[in-house]
């Protein structure tokens, strides 16, 4: 009896954290090449910005610098992410979406930094002050109401976090501004993307799944309970202080 409850004990530990690891993160370092990234397009839906859903554009890979680069090739121009940062992303929700961005040019002015686009044509986006020019800026947005995301419809509304669970239900992509710069030559916006990462809120960038309490509890107890029969037998002269 007790030997199928910690079994059990064990097998929905295990379950749990192989669930929390293939949701976790999703990152792209663009070390090797675009990671199948590409360019974007926002177009102005009346005062509003709205992405173009449906196309994704060719974009530069800096193999030196080990990042995307694109100069301005549409009248707004953005990096569009990967596939992989599509479908249901609901496990995200209250983590974050971190980049590393840079552009050579601005006009000084906010404009949308980051867009993500559900379903149904819903938006969510947040504006910032433009990026460094000589080097990159940091950016992290928590994926909730907490961040500050607006969304397209109706007049730039502060999303609420059932609006960005909505969003992020069936997520179409993720659009980051590339073009600071008023004017569509190529000689400005010179703008680069590197270590692009999407988390939930257990787990770390750098260092993967963060344990959960709940889960560290639960296996303490699994392991305690399997170690009792043993713990007579050990010697007493092995026993650790
Ligand atoms: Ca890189
Ligand atoms: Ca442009
Ligand atoms: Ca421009």
């Amino acid at each position: 009896m007790k030997n199928n409850l910690i079994a059990a004990i064990i097998a929905s530990g295990l379950n749990l954290a192989s669930a929390n690891a293939s949701a976790a993160v999703v990152r792209s370092d663009f070390s090797l090449g675009a990671e199948g990234w590409g360019t974007g397009r926002i177009i102005f839906s009346g005062f509003l910005p709205a992405v173009d859903g449906a196309f994704t554009g060719p974009v530069d890979h800096d193999p030196v610098g080990g990042t995307l680069r694109t100069g301005d090739l549409y009248p707004w121009t953005t990096f569009r992410s990967s596939a992989a940062y599509g479908g249901d992303k609901s496990a995200f929700f209250g983590g974050s979406i971190s980049y590393d961005l840079q552009d050579s040019q601005n006009d000084g002015d906010p404009f949308p930094n980051v867009a993500i686009l559900g379903e149904a044509g819903r938006m969510i986006f947040i504006p910032t002050a433009p990026p460094a020019t000589g080097g990159f800026t940091r950016y992290e947005f928590a994926l909730d109401s907490s961040a500050g995301w607006r969304t397209n419809n109706p007049f730039a509304l502060l999303a609420t976090d059932a609006y960005i669970q909505a969003v992020l239900a069936n997520v179409q992509g993720i659009w980051i501004n590339a073009d600071w710069k008023t004017g569509d030559d190529q000689g400005n916006d010179d703008a680069r993307l590197d270590n692009v990462c999407l988390r939930d809120s257990r787990t770390s960038c750098t260092t993967g799944l963060i344990p959960e309490p709940a889960s560290l509890a639960l296996f303490g107890l699994a392991l305690g309970l399997l170690g009792l029969p043993r713990k007579d037998s050990r010697p007493t002269d092995r026993r650790q202080p």
